[in-house]
């Protein structure tokens, strides 16, 4: 899959934008269009080479908004981003109408957390032919952690994706354009983001490029005892075991410490192919 210059061969990190009033840890920080880009651009500096745009928080227990609020919130934010830089832009959206638009704007890739379940999201996202994220949960955001029960959950977020992979193909989306996400902490507890993260490999294995997000999310802070705006540290470890099995690109609040993270990384693998000799 190629983004402008960029394939995914190397792990890249995707800052997070929220122009939401309500997100659960920098809800309300950015709802001015210009410092929202600012933002953007923060990240971009930090080594963000995906910003991703979303107008309607989807933690668990978080309540929709209407679609113009929505658009409302995002388009300008997308617009003003697109003149201001090159850096490639995600719109994180379950709406068919803002996917439409922000293609229009110049959007590089839809992030539907709802796998374009919405009425008209699959055509809408055809008719871009953006690259696109799709995503396992199960429900919607305000009771989904009700649903989260498994028996085997690898197993059956791999099945899910496998399936939601092939409907989407069927309908005419690109399979070269397809991003598969285990939708950290959407309808899972602690021990199924574990078990997920643990099994990240075998949703690798199905061939499309893996986007893993568990940024501040609260089964980092199960983890660590730590408050929401405390958990970068714990963030950097789980995104580096994601990427350690493949995942390539990282959804994150914070840019630069993942960075140097995964520069680490990079010269670590980078030594051990020579070593290997491959
Ligand atoms: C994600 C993701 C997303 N997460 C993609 N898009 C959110 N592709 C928004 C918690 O447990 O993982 N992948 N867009 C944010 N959603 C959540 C979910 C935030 C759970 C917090 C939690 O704390």
């Amino acid at each position: 899959m190629l983004f402008n210059n960029l394939d995914l061969q190397q792990p890249q990190i995707m800052g997070i934008l929220n122009v939401t009033p309500d997100s659960f840890s920098d809800g309300g920080s950015y709802c001015r269009v210009s410092d929202a880009v600012e933002q953007a651009l923060r990240l971009a500096q930090e080594g963000a080479t995906f910003i991703d745009v979303g107008g309607e928080s989807t933690r668990p227990g978080a309540s929709c908004v209407g679609s113009q609020e929505e658009m409302d919130r995002v388009l300008p934010v997308i617009e003003a981003l697109r003149q201001a830089s090159d850096v490639l832009i995600s719109v994180d959206t379950s709406n068919p109408q803002l996917m439409l638009e922000s293609a229009r704007l110049g959007v590089d890739l839809i992030n539907d957390v709802r796998s374009l379940t919405r009425p008209g999201a699959l055509e809408a996202a055809i008719q871009t032919d953006l690259p696109v994220c799709i995503m396992h949960m199960r429900g919607e955001p305000s009771s989904m952690q009700q649903q989260a029960e498994y028996t085997d959950v690898v197993d059956e977020v791999k099945s899910w994706l496998m399936l939601r992979l092939q409907q989407c193909v069927d309908a005419g989306l690109k399979k070269e354009k397809i991003l598969l996400d285990p939708g950290f902490g959407f309808a899972k507890h602690l021990q199924h983001n574990l078990a997920l993260l643990a099994g990240l490999h075998e949703i690798v294995a199905l061939g499309q490029p893996v986007l893993a997000g568990m940024s501040r999310k609260r089964m980092l802070g199960e983890l660590t005892g730590k408050d929401v705006n405390h958990r970068d540290a714990a963030g950097i470890a789980a995104h580096l075991l994601a990427v350690q099995q493949g995942a390539r690109i990282l959804r994150v609040h914070s840019v630069a410490g993942l960075k140097d993270a995964l520069k680490v990384w990079q010269a670590v693998a980078a030594a051990d192919r020579n070593l290997l000799g491959k």
